[in-house]
């Protein structure tokens, strides 16, 4: 039995996922269980665990994730708005041990989430 996380898995191509970007750092693919019309999954190819394990030389990193979030909302057709999520641990909501930023749209978000 593999110790990778699932991301990690699909990143190696080893389970499959509908991708709509990849580069040397960084993938983004459907998510499995759409909580939205658009939930995209933006992920660093660099197995880190969680915000919470976020260091200084990951600062450019992050924020190429948000850019990015921010041009396939373009691509994906968000113009009225998006939402961006990182859960962080197991109280934050975290499920997956490998961080990715949430991106929803497709309908109206609520505050507070929940
Ligand atoms: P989080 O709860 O923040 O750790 O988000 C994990 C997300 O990963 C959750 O929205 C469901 C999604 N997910 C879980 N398993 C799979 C999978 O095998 N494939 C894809 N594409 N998404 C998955």
């Amino acid at each position: 039995m593999s110790d990778k996380t699932i991301f990690q898995r699909i990143i190696d191509r080893e389970l499959p996922a509908r991708f709509v970007y990849e580069d040397e750092e960084i993938v983004a693919f459907h998510d499995a269980f759409p909580q939205a019309p658009v939930h995209v999954l933006i992920v660093p190819r660099k197995p880190i665990p969680s915000v919470d394990d976020l260091e200084d030389d990951d600062v450019s990193l992050v924020g190429r994730m948000i850019l990015l979030a921010k041009s396939l909302a373009e691509e994906l057709g968000l113009t009225q708005g998006y939402r961006l999520v990182f859960n962080c641990k197991r109280q934050g909501g975290q499920t997956v041990d490998h961080l990715h930023l949430h991106l929803l749209g497709g309908r109206h978000m609520h505050w507070p989430p929940g």
